[in-house]
Order: C-alpha cells, then sequence, then structure tokens
C-alpha cells in the first residue's frame, strides 16, 4: 500500500505508464471486438505493476519480470525508454478515436452509440446538442450532456464522504435498524471517487434469533418490498432536501432476485458539482457478497471470481455459490444456479475460498 496510491503524485517510471496509457485509452475507445477489450485489462496491469514499481526500469529483463508485462508490452516499454517515444501511438491514433472518447463521455453513452454518431458525421459536443443528422437521445444521455463537465471529473474524497453522511442520516431517519456502507473507490481509500456506492440492507429479524426463519414475519414476506418500498421512500427524502437532482435509473430484481438499484446524480449543496450517486438495497442474507463486489476493484474481483470457479463455486454480486453447474457448450449458461454458500459477510467469503483476509484498501489494482 502507501505511496503508489496517491494518485497525481509522479513516480519513476512516469514517462512510460503516460505513454501506455494513451494506448490503452485508445484501445479503450475503439471496443471494435473482444480483443480490444483485453488488451485493456492488460495495460491496465502493466500500468499499476509499473506505478508500484520503486525504481527505473533500465533492461527488457526487469520490464518483463513485472505483473501483467508479457514480451509484446516490455518492447513497448523498451522503445519508450530508448526513443522516448511510442510508434504504435501514432498509427493507432486518429480522429475517430479522439471522437469517440469525447462521446463516452457522455452518461449512458457506449462505444455502439458513439460509433454510429461518428459515422453519421457528428465531432463535436454542439452536433450532439443540435442532434446532427437526427439522431436521438434517452433522458439518461441528455442529462449526461447537460452535465458533461461536472460528471466527468472525480470529486474530492472529502466530498463523498459528506455526501454519504448526508444519505446515511436520511435513511436512518427513516429507519434506525437500517445497516448502511460505503462501497467502491471510497472504501478503497482512493483520493478521488468517480461516483458514491452506497450499499444498504436491514436485518429483518433485528438481529435475534428465531426458531425457524419462517417464524419471522419479515422473513416470510417478500423482500422486494422492503427493498423497492424503502428505496423509493429514501429517494423522495433526498429529492426534497435537495441532495438528490436527477435520477438516471431505478431497477430491482424480479423473482428471487430482491434487490433493487438507483442511479442518479446529486450534490453537495447549491454550489457544488453534480456526483453521480448509485445506491443498491439489497436482502440481508446477501451483504457480503454484495459488499466484496461492489467494493472492487474490477481487476480484484476478476482474480477473486477466477479463483471460486477453479474450486468449483461461482461468485457473483449475491455471493458465492455451490453446486453451479454450466453447459459445458456455453460455460456463461448456467443450467443450474446452485446453492447459496457463503455470502453473509466478506470474511465468511475469504474463509470459504482459503483467500487470507484483505482489508479493502489492499484490494487495489
Ligand atoms: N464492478 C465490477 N465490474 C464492473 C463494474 C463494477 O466488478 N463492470 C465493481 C467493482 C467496482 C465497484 O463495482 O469497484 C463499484 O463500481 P464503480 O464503477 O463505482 O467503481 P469504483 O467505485 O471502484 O471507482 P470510481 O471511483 O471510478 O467510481
Ligand atoms: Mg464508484
Ligand atoms: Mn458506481
Amino acid at each position: 500500500v502507501g505511496a503508489h496510491l496517491s494518485i497525481g503524485s509522479e513516480c519513476v517510471n512516469e514517462d512510460i505508464v503516460r505513454k501506455l496509457e494513451e494506448l490503452m485509452k485508445i484501445h479503450d475507445a475503439r471496443r471494435e471486438n473482444e480483443s480490444d477489450k483485453f488488451r485493456v485489462i492488460g495495460y491496465r496491469k502493466a500500468i499499476a505493476a509499473l506505478r508500484r514499481h520503486p525504481t527505473r526500469i533500465q533492461t527488457a529483463e526487469e520490464a518483463g519480470k513485472l505483473q501483467g508485462v508479457g514480451n509484446k508490452t516490455s518492447e513497448k516499454i523498451m522503445e519508450i525508454i530508448s526513443t522516448g517515444g511510442l510508434e504504435r501511438l501514432k498509427t493507432e491514433r486518429n480522429d475517430g478515436v479522439d471522437v469517440m472518447e469525447l462521446f463516452r463521455g457522455i452518461y449512458s453513452v457506449g462505444s455502439t452509440v458513439a460509433r454510429q454518431w461518428y459515422t453519421l458525421g457528428l465531432r463535436t459536443l454542439d452536433d450532439v446538442r443540435e442532434r446532427k443528422a437526427g439522431i436521438r437521445l434517452s433522458a439518461a444521455q441528455e442529462i449526461g450532456l447537460r452535465y458533461y463537465d461536472d460528471l466527468n471529473q472525480r470529486m474530492p474524497r472529502a466530498e463523498a464522504g459528506e455526501i454519504y453522511g448526508m444519505i446515511k442520516q436520511r435513511a436512518l431517519d427513516l429507519d434506525p435498524k437500517l445497516d448502511i456502507e460505503i462501497m467502491g473507490s471510497y472504501r478503497r481509500r482512493k483520493e478521488t471517487c468517480g461516483d458514491i456506492d452506497i450499499l444498504i440492507t436491514r436485518d429483518p429479524c433485528d438481529g435475534k434469533t428465531h426458531a425457524g426463519a419462517s417464524r419471522c414475519l419479515l422473513h416470510t414476506t417478500s423482500s422486494y418490498h422492503t427493498c423497492l418500498g424503502l428505496l423509493m421512500k429514501l429517494l423522495r427524502v433526498l429529492h426534497q432536501d435537495g441532495i438528490l437532482t436527477e435520477d438516471l435509473s431505478v431497477s430491482h430484481g424480479a423473482g428471487t432476485a430482491l434487490e433493487a438499484k438507483y442511479m442518479g446524480i446529486g450534490r453537495r449543496d447549491a454550489t457544488s458539482k453534480r456526483r453521480r450517486i448509485d445506491i443498491l438495497t439489497i436482502p440481508h442474507e446477501q451483504w457480503g457478497g454484495a459488499l466484496l463486489y461492489f467494493t472492487g476493484d474490477d481487476i480484484f474481483n476478476r482474480s477473486i471470481r477466477l479463483k471460486a470457479s477453479k474450486m468449483g463455486y461461482s461468485l457473483n454480486q449475491r455471493g458465492l455459490y455451490k453446486g453451479v453447474i454450466r453447459d459445458p457448450r456455453d460455460r456463461t449458461v448456467k443450467l443450474d444456479s446452485g446453492e447459496l454458500f457463503a455470502s453473509r459477510t466478506e470474511r465468511e467469503i475469504f474463509d470459504a475460498l482459503g483467500v487470507p483476509w484483505q482489508e479493502p484498501w489492499e484490494r487495489v489494482r
């Protein structure tokens, strides 16, 4: 932990990091195929390793030893060291990449829409505002366009903490028995946050043990009402108090997936920038699974999910499942969703996987 966590502080390999970051951005903006996606992940790992490396990289051998740095990347690193440039950047970067990056900065605009607009001849945000070529925007995209500058800036950690505190207070005013936690980059102690990720649940039995779960009234009533009903009440209060300003989406799971998720925009006070806010309400027994997933980071999630699947489990945002049967022809299709094995706490999941405990701020790329 330590030094590399402070973003903005220079590291001894900063020039290499910058060039690789630029190349990563190009592949991220382009996203024509799966290989672009894997390249992005690969470069992210390599960049993280470079940032952690305390000394100046000088040889290809040294570069190759870094986590996530393969032959091709180490060749690029050597090129940067010896020439100060990277030929690949010139050949890959073109007008389309920059414009797609600009458009993808609009909330809810992905690479497909960005490419479409580019193909239609749009080049600037003004083109989008004028609805050039007759393009249409969804409600969320319109909000994304209106607050483009605000939403493309990360907020200081302190501001995320303040907004979280305000939301937590309103939630506890509604029901003092709620469990509330902030997740994502804030929980990992990053210095800046892209958004605010909040998890809410409630123990239906108030922590008391019952002879059987079915005896507990709230266990037999559908958690659906607990999740969505509570969330709606909270959203109303937050709007009344001016903490939430715009809604982007509300969704809830059907059937046995009883969580509800809110995505919206809010601000600390009328003079502050608008910030992205995510609020998730979940059934009590999924607390650990949700906390683990939404604390991330996403690279950490990938590796712990891989570990779970190698052990015959399946890990998702609801928890660790045992006995999942996948279609051998298409591993993404579950023939049997298995049974929930561990999910109440993060520790329970780490233990089940035999993974030594890692604090949230140690789970970093
Ligand atoms: N997550 C994931 N895979 C995704 C999206 C999210 O595993 N495709 C998990 C890991 C993230 C967490 O959810 O850490 C929260 O998502 P955010 O997009 O809010 O990411 P962070 O909070 O980590 O960073 P930021 O400061 O940019 O919000
Ligand atoms: Mg976040
Ligand atoms: Mn988020």
